[in-house]
């Protein structure tokens, strides 16, 4: 019976390595950090569970981090706890490079320290980041690395200093290359699940438009469900190597909105340029048409703010998979893009309907007591 310790539980892929790996019948260890509101909701469900235990720890600690893995003692980490906004970054610079880079060195030094060095097995959560300024296209294991924001150069860090523990010190650890995954429980900022909750409140009329940055900005966007195993085979491998892991299809912002917005029955088109552009319905399907009567054909629903332009953006990421398909027997293409944006839209069109609910029953609750109907 193994023993995980995942750093970044609270997170997207957190929980579903938390899922993947009780399936397994791992004993699951995880890291969260105190807060003054409740950030657990992506796995509130797992809490309870005899096989799954929680620790307080901060990447910025390595008290904390040598306690709780002298305590633990796994035999896999899973390193995915990160600053991990881009634009995010740009504002915070010094903090991400402290979680993102030298809380990688922190991970590593509390396992030599607990006399682990030996038998752990390290994953760290890399990124497609790496290849920023893309110096070639589609980009593969081999291709150089070109990082373009504080979050990229911290994150090469991270990624530079798991390869040196690895020959310094012969230890078992690994980078998985990661190209974008996303999915119903993406952070409500990062570009699809913006736009994703912005196509389920347009439709059920609750917003009425959605701004966005660089619309020509290229993706390769896998579903995190499937990537999470990928990261388990890293350190089933026989040796530890670096793998990209990525889908092998591009797709532009433009695409996933037209998509998503395609999914709950408007229809888009793009007109004008850059910062000019704008996104406009040219058709509704009669079933929207029937529950939202505000929406007409014309409508500018997505238009372009210079508030989400990074000083420097990454443009053009596209992974090549072939290495894990080969040696990992990984299935890069598991859930298509498309499907991975019904996934998205649908659960957001149900989030928004219950919200919806919520305050239908809100507003009436009040003009039941106001009329005394209930007390
Ligand atoms: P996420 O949803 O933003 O989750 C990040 C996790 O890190 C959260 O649990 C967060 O805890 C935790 N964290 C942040 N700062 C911390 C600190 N100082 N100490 C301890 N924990 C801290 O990210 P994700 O999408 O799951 O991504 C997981 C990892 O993969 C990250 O390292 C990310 O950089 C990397 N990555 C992601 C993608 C992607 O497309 N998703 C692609 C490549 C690489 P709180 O909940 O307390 O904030
Ligand atoms: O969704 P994003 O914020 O993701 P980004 O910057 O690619 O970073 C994510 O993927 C990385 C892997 O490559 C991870 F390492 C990282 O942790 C994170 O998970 O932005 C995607 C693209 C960018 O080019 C951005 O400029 O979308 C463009 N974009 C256009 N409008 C926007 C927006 N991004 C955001 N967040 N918000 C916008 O309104």
């Amino acid at each position: 019976m193994k023993t995980a310790l995942i750093t970044g539980i609270t997170g997207q892929d957190g929980s579903f390595l938390s899922e993947f790996l009780l399936s397994k019948g791992y004993e699951v260890h995880g890291t969260i950090r105190r807060s003054s509101v409740d950030y657990r909701e992506r796995i509130a469900h797992l809490e309870g569970q005899p096989k799954f235990h929680l620790h307080y720890a901060d990447l910025g600690d390595s008290m904390s981090l040598i306690r709780v893995i002298s305590k633990v003692r796994p035999d896999e980490i899973y390193n995915l706890a990160a600053q991990s906004h881009v634009q995010v970054s740009f504002d915070s610079p010094e903090f991400t490079a402290n979680v993102d880079a030298t809380g990688v060195l922190r991970i590593l030094e509390a396992v030599r320290l607990s006399g682990l060095a030996d038998t752990c097995h390290i994953y760290q959560a890399s990124t497609s980041e790496l290849y920023g300024k893309v110096e070639e296209v589609p980009q593969n294991e081999e291709t150089p690395f070109h990082p373009y924001s504080p979050y990229a150069v911290a994150k090469l860090y991270g990624h530079w200093i798991v390869k040196e523990y690895r020959e310094a010190y012969n230890m078992f650890c690994c980078s998985g290359i990661l190209f974008n995954h996303e999915s119903e429980r993406r952070g409500e900022t990062f570009v699809t699940r913006k736009i994703t909750l912005a196509a389920a409140r347009i439709a059920q009329g609750k917003q009425s438009k959605l701004y966005l940055g660089n619309l020509s900005s290229l993706r390769d966007w896998g579903y995190a469900k499937d990537y999470v195993e990928c990261m388990w085979l890293m350190l089933q491998n026989d040796k530890p190597e670096d793998f990209v892991i990525a889908t092998g299809i591009q797709h532009s912002v433009r695409d996933f909105c037209y998509y998503a917005f395609k999914h709950v029955g408007i229809e888009l088109e793009f007109v004008g340029e850059g910062a000019d552009e704008k996104g406009v319905i040219k058709s509704i399907t009669p079933q929207l048409s029937a529950v939202n009567k505000r929406l007409t054909v014309g409508d500018v629903l997505i238009e372009v703010s210079a508030d989400f332009f990074r000083p420097t953006d990454v443009v053009n990421l596209w992974g090549d998979p072939s290495k894990a398909k080969e040696k990992l027997g990984w299935n890069p293409q598991k859930t298509t893009f498309e499907e991975l944006v019904k996934i998205m839209v649908d659960a957001d069109m149900a989030k928004v309907a219950v919200e919806r609910a919520g305050e239908s029953i809100r507003t009436n609750l009040v003009e039941y007591l106001e009329k005394g109907i209930v007390k």
